[in-house]
């Protein structure tokens, strides 16, 4: 737990450094995976990630947290709760977020039901609006490798998804990029 908060703290830090030292610039090239994004709760075993659809104009919008086609990975320890505060920014276009499996096909809807029970926001198939937010609360229950894909029609084959992972051999939760 020490550990855990130190970690916390440190990336809290380095966050401000990384401000105070980076203005803000214009749309850069490479996405980058801001530490903010995931809050870890070891003793409660719960991960919080804060996933943003639209953040950036990325494929006309159609991205999870400025990362598409599966560049961006949550992976979580096998049995932890999974919290999934989703919040929609594309000013443009209305967005869902639902776990599915990998195996099959990038679905081109809502898929009933998800992969994990509950891991799904409500609206899969219209989508939530501009500025418009959903908590999403399951538990990690199937070790296993699964998509996060916006379920509005058309936007996960579009490439608006991101990989999710259960595993049964890590000890903690991670956000990591991903070779395409
Ligand atoms: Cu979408």
């Amino acid at each position: 737990m020490i550990k855990s908060s130190a970690f916390v703290a440190a990336c809290m830090l380095s966050a401000q450094l990384c401000a105070a030292q980076n203005p803000p610039a214009p749309a850069k090239q490479s996405p980058a995976i801001d530490c903010t994004w995931l809050t870890v709760d070891t003793t409660a075993k719960t991960a919080t990630f804060q996933l943003t659809s639209g953040l950036t104009q990325l494929n006309g919008g159609l991205n999870f947290n400025g990362f598409n086609d599966g560049k961006l990975t949550l992976t979580v320890p096998t049995s932890w709760t999974v919290v999934l505060r989703f919040t929609n920014k594309d000013a443009n276009l209305p967005h869902s977020a639902e776990v599915v499996d990998t195996t099959k096909p990038m679905p081109a809807g809502p898929v009933d039901p998800p992969a994990i029970p509950r891991a799904m926001t409500t609206r899969l198939m219209q989508g939530h609006g501009a500025g418009e937010s959903d908590s999403v609360r399951f538990v990690a229950t199937k070790p296993g490798s699964y998509l996060i894909f916006c379920a509005v029609p058309g936007h996960g084959l579009a490439g608006m998804w991101i990989r999710f992972k259960v595993s049964p051999t890590e000890k903690r939760p991670t956000l990591t990029t991903t070779a395409s």
